[in-house]
């Protein structure tokens, strides 16, 4: 079960966030509102939600996703391999540090995004990917050991984050894309396979016994339901045209 959330505003630099979509720029004042009911479905699930500021510095800030891992026995601080992105560590230590008085953190030799890790109970998966190396992930690794936990690297060659292409959805139900469909890693899992039209809906959220599902996707939709979830649907249109999913937008603990 998740309590809380933090989330971070977009700020209007947006328009200049990294992306590979070629979908156009994003709309700011709907991304803006669709950002206020990804906060609503947040709650729907109760989740006490810490709003953050937009930080104009950084465009991809609202991606609060990336920059810590929050397990239920440590935080730990990444560092992001995209260098646009590094300096968002440091905004969001004061707002994790209120939750988990001791701080772990990636060191300057590795990079982490941690878009690139998925939970599985007390086991993480960690992606190697353009933002997650094998310095970054061994140290994860290692603190995850320290608290009781475990990691493994994945190997991955297609996908920006580790969650773009997979989503787990507890009891054992795993949502896949593309090169995950196959992934000896995961062979033991309940693997739902989301189309490749629909690609976008593998980035799904469970919170609590619900999941969140982006709008527009009703063959992942209708699969996700089959399995006997709740699910509940937040546009993210100008948060795809910057590459960023459900996950991305907030940190759950
Ligand atoms: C980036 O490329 O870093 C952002 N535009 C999108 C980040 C998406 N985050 C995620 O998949 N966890």
């Amino acid at each position: 079960m998740f309590t809380r959330a933090i989330v971070r505003k977009p700020c209007k630099a947006m328009l200049s966030g990294l992306t590979t979509a070629n979908m156009g720029l994003p709309d700011y004042e709907l991304a803006c509102e669709q950002h206020q009911d990804y906060i609503s479905a947040l709650k729907e699930c109760g989740l006490q939600v810490t709003e953050l500021p937009a930080l104009e510095a950084y465009p991809d800030s609202c991606f609060v996703e990336d920059v810590a891992l929050l397990t239920p026995n440590c935080a730990i601080i990444t560092n992001p391999g995209a260098q646009s992105r590094r300096g968002e560590t440091e905004h969001i230590e004061d707002a994790i540090q209120e939750f988990y008085p001791q701080l772990l953190r990636i060191g300057s030799k590795g990079h982490v995004e941690a878009g690139d890790i998925m939970m599985v109970g007390k086991h993480f998966y960690i992606g190697l990917s353009e933002r997650t190396d094998t310095h970054g992930a061994s140290q994860l690794m290692d603190m995850l050991a320290l608290h009781g936990m475990t990691g493994s690297m994945v190997a991955m060659s297609e996908l920006l984050h580790l969650k773009t292409g997979l989503s787990y959805l507890e009891n054992n139900n795993l949502l896949t894309y593309g090169e995950m469909h196959t992934h000896p890693d995961f062979a033991d899992f309940n693997r739902i396979e989301i189309d490749a039209d629909e690609d976008y809906a593998a980035n799904s959220v469970w919170i609590n016994g619900t999941v969140l599902v982006p709008k527009g996707f009703p063959k992942a939709l209708h699969k996700i339901q089959q399995l006997g979830y709740k699910t509940r649907e937040v546009d993210m249109s100008e948060f795809q045209k910057l590459d960023g999913g459900l996950s991305c937008l907030s940190l759950r603990f």
